[in-house]
């Protein structure tokens, strides 16, 4: 993740799933945070009478805590027990905010992004056989895509599924394949680069995943499915 890609502005308060979170003041673990250089707050958090302060942001690389040292950025702590943030561009890559739940031992990326496509994408397929694409296929995908597609066959039929093409931002956008009519079930396999993969139910269906982060895409995939009979 690199959050030099994100056009900050303002100020910004942090959520881990929902619950209030906060910049670690303590070095972070290079390749935490969704992120190679994790940035942390170098100093104390202020107290609602200390009004704004401004605090250096350290990155985490080649074994040295604040290897880089990014913009400072101006920190308020608000009534009701959270802070908030102004977070500024970084100058480099790939670095990221972190965030961090003190009673919660990991360790999460700051922003989440909206995950919601806009266009549709995904479906369920009934056909004994067929192609399934990424959005704008041989073109490239958008962002922030999540596509779930479900191949369903009936009887005492399985489905096959063969990848002819993949080509993703192998960091951060993933192929995940189900087996079965949703992603609660088994995982089969996560696809980043192409492999030759295929895979194959063990009952009827078959559920496919598709995401991809918020910057850089790329070509997608092209896989093709057929129905096969006996379990
Ligand atoms: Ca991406």
């Amino acid at each position: 993740m690199c959050d030099r890609d994100v056009n900050w502005f303002g100020w910004y308060r942090l959520f881990i799933h929902g619950q209030s979170a906060q910049m670690p003041n303590t070095c972070i673990d290079e390749y935490k945070c969704g992120t190679h250089a994790p940035l942390w707050l170098n100093g104390e958090h202020p107290k609602v009478e200390d009004g704004v302060v401004t605090r250096g942001v350290c990155g985490h690389w080649n074994n040295n805590c604040c290897y880089y040292n990014s913009t400072p950025i101006r920190v308020k702590a608000c009534p009701g027990d959270y802070y908030v943030y102004e977070f500024v561009r970084p100058f480099m890559c790939a670095v990221a905010y972190c965030a961090d739940v003190g009673n919660i031992n990991t360790i999460y990326t700051t922003i989440t992004p909206e995950t919601n496509s806009s266009e549709p994408c995904g479906g369920n397929m009934t056909d004994w056989r067929g192609v399934l694409l990424s959005p704008r296929y041989p073109n490239n995908y958008p962002n922030n895509a999540q596509c779930t597609w479900t191949i369903h066959s009936t009887g005492n039929t399985t489905v096959s599924l063969i990848f002819t093409d993949v080509d993703l931002e192998t960091c951060c956008d993933y192929i995940k394949v189900y087996d079965g009519p949703s992603t609660h079930h088994p995982l089969l396999g996560e696809i980043r680069e192409y492999r030759n993969q295929s895979f194959r139910s063990s009952s009827n269906d078959l559920t496919v995943l598709f995401y991809s982060d918020h910057s850089v895409t790329r070509r997608g995939f092209h896989a093709n499915w057929v129905f096969i009979a006996g379990m």
